[in-house]
């Protein structure tokens, strides 16, 4: 199966406001603290949104493990105040923290998957985000089919996209390397998987850091994904900041623009040489790409 995608190009393959597309910048917070070792601030909450607007941030990424627990009002507010829009919410910690997963072996831990995600609704509708699925969709456990595991994970999907259709929010579903799990590596497998869950709200949120692992192609994967690419993480291939690594970001970008995306381009990396570094190191190296 081969795809490749674009938002409406016309027969030359470019569209004519292709030129006119910037892209904007964000990168991940979490509204609370996190083992995940690429949400690279932490520590006071509303100075990092002023601090990353500072830096010229466009928005902020949120990172939020249960939305019970936070106040989509004074989210709204705060990073309205310093200018920040939030392209999307990420949701793995529920995974990483809690065990939540759609592809659990207990049907509990399944629906209070679904259930914590679908809580991500009403937040996402404040504030104009689109719903992350990364590492919720779990690992296939010992003993369970792998194709048991793609069963469960379409079942979730199909239920969230159709909770969020109505309130029109999106699910972007993000490939992740062969270490992290087993099931959805590539932008191949994501456009397989967009084909099996069948729902126009749900796409892709494609990763650098990952895309260097497991793509043969990073820009024939980009140009395949087309108007399916929901989100954008960025990270060089050591998972530091852009710039500090041997990805080439300026084709990479360029790329992206060209399949019509016009949405964030979002840093997730390691806080190295040190979290304030990374952030400002970023924005300033990707703003020579992008403008
Ligand atoms: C999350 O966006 C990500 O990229 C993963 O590495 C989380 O484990
Ligand atoms: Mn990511």
């Amino acid at each position: 199966m081969r795809h490749l995608v674009t938002r409406g190009l016309g027969a030359n393959n470019q569209r004519a406001d292709i030129k006119e597309i910037k892209l904007k910048h964000s990168i991940v917070l979490s509204t609370q603290l996190t083992r995940f070792e690429a949400a690279t601030l932490t520590g006071d909450f509303e100075n990092n949104l002023r601090r990353i607007a500072g830096w010229g941030y466009d928005g902020v990424e949120l990172a939020v493990r249960d939305p019970a627990l936070v106040d989509a009002e004074t989210l709204a507010e705060l990073t309205g105040r310093y200018g920040l829009r939030v392209p999307a919410i990420g949701t793995g910690q529920a995974w990483g923290e809690e065990g939540l997963s759609f592809t659990s072996q207990d049907a509990i831990v399944r629906e209070q998957a679904i259930q914590r995600i679908q809580s991500h609704i009403p937040l996402a509708k404040r504030l104009g985000a689109l719903i992350i699925i990364g590492l919720i969709r779990g690992i296939t456990p010992a003993g369970q089919a792998r194709e048991q595991s793609m069963q469960y994970l379409i079942e979730a999907l199909q239920q969230c996209a159709d909770a969020a259709a109505p309130h029109s929010i999106r699910f972007a579903l993000e490939p992740l390397n062969r270490y992290e799990t087993d099931l959805i590596h590539t932008t191949q497998d994501g456009l397989q998987l967009i084909e099996q869950v069948g729902r126009p709200n749900f796409g892709l949120l494609l990763d650098t850091f990952h895309m260097n692992i497991e793509e043969p192609d990073m820009l024939e994967s980009i140009q395949s994904c087309g108007e399916h690419i929901f989100h954008f993480h960025v990270a060089d291939s050591n998972r530091w900041h852009p710039g500090a690594g041997h990805l080439d970001f300026a084709s990479l970008l360029e790329t992206l623009r060209y399949t019509g995306y016009d949405g964030f381009v979002s840093g997730e990396f390691l806080p190295k040489p040190d979290a304030l570094t990374a952030a400002e190191n970023s924005i300033t190296y990707l703003r020579n790409i992008t403008g």
